[in-house]
């Protein structure tokens, strides 16, 4: 053979290589989810603590590139900050936020008053009796005055009261509510907001679609600003399951919550492919069901059919708060990979689910591409 006739083969199988390379490889995302929704919303998730250490370095990166708001998924609540009266735990808190400058984020501190993961001494004297309400009132204004005081000014808003109303739209029979009764709410805004005045603050919750519960958030938040007690925004936690929660209630939530004159923020974003174990689907992080193994069918990984019912829940929720986005401020994912999820292990441990845009290998999903062409395009 000529060696012109060479060049021309070598040209024509070089062009087919690409061409077949490009069919074969889906298509990876070169534009961040943070870029595609710019000017809508925020993009955020929640951090671990293997992420605020540096350790999880495929997750950090995910962070980095795609996310402008992140979360502390556990290391600001109480138990870990404060675990014995007045001896304070700040290390991964401190790693958070700077994490957060360092990256130029927006940062939520989660969560100052919330019923889980508060420690027992916040309830109790020596003898293991409940204290008074003045002393609870006292040991509250002391946690978050030291908690917001010390990153007055980094924080751009605090999860200040986390699940007190109940689905019927009652209080939580909580130890904050049971001794101090329902002040304990607007206490806690008022202290948040002497330790930052300017700093935002909100009221975070699952559940929010529900019609009971919102009409109990909202009467609660109306008697907030009728004391003129500060409050900025509504948490509303997205952790789902197939076919729930019911898009048009949720919708009539966030209308709610926006007609308070407050932003709207998606809190925890997840959507689960498993089973749940019972027919009361709920986020109450006390339940916890023995392992069975036919509540755990895919640990082979996801069938096509339930991976696209999956993505579809995930662009239907998506399209919802675009034609809100002038209600709501931030999205966040409760989490990076699916690798690390909570739900992995509630309500039931040892299970694999898929609830995240990236897989157990830190790979994006389809679903990623899907919704930052959905973001672009609007
Ligand atoms: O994701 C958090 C998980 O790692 C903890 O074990 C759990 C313990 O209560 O809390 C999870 O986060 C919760 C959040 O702080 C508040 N809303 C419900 C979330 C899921 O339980």
């Amino acid at each position: 053979m000529k060696k012109g006739n060479n060049k021309t083969v070598w040209t024509f199988l070089f062009i087919c290589v690409v061409m077949l390379a490009g069919c074969s490889t889906p298509e990876k995302e070169t534009v961040a989810l943070k870029d595609a929704y710019q000017g809508k919303f925020l993009m955020g998730a929640a951090l671990n603590v293997d992420q605020i250490e540096g350790r999880d370095r495929a997750g950090v990166e995910i962070v980095k590139h795609h996310f402008n708001s992140i979360t502390a998924e556990n290391c600001m609540k109480s138990m870990y900050l404060q675990p014995k009266e007045g001896e304070f735990f700040f290390e991964e808190a401190d790693r958070f936020v700077e994490f957060g400058e360092a990256n130029g984020m927006h940062m939520v501190g989660h969560t100052l008053i919330w019923h889980s993961q508060a420690p027992d001494w916040f309830f109790t004297d020596e003898e293991g009796n409940d204290v008074s309400r003045d002393v609870l009132i006292e040991r509250m204004r002391n946690h978050i005055t030291t908690v917001v005081g010390r990153y007055k000014g980094r924080i751009h808003g605090w999860d200040v009261v986390n699940e007190a109303i109940l689905e019927d739209g009652t209080y939580r029979n909580s130890k904050f509510y049971s001794i101090i009764g329902e002040e304990y709410i607007p206490l806690a805004f008022e202290f948040a907001h002497e330790a930052d005045p300017d700093t935002e603050l909100y009221y975070n919750d699952y559940g929010m679609g529900l019609e009971g519960r919102r009409n109990g958030v909202v009467s609660m938040v109306k008697s907030l600003q009728e004391k003129n007690i500060p409050i900025h925004g509504i948490g509303m936690q997205g952790h789902m399951g197939l076919g729930y929660p019911d898009i048009n209630e949720y919708e009539k939530s966030i209308q709610a919550y926006s007609e308070l004159g407050l932003t709207v923020m998606i809190t925890e974003m997840d959507i689960i492919v498993l089973p749940f174990p019972s027919s009361d689907v709920t986020a109450e992080v006390s339940l916890s069901y023995e392992y069975q193994q036919e509540m755990n069918p895919y640990t082979d990984g996801l069938p096509e059919p339930v991976a696209t019912v999956w993505e579809e829940q995930y662009v239907d929720f998506f399209k919802l708060f675009l034609k809100h986005h002038d209600k709501i401020s931030r999205v966040t994912l409760w989490g990076v990979s699916d690798a690390t999820s909570w739900r992995n292990d509630w309500p039931m441990q040892g299970r694999m689910d898929y609830p995240l845009l990236f897989d157990r290998d830190y790979q994006p999903k389809p679903v990623v591409n899907e919704l930052i062409k959905l973001g672009k395009e609007q």
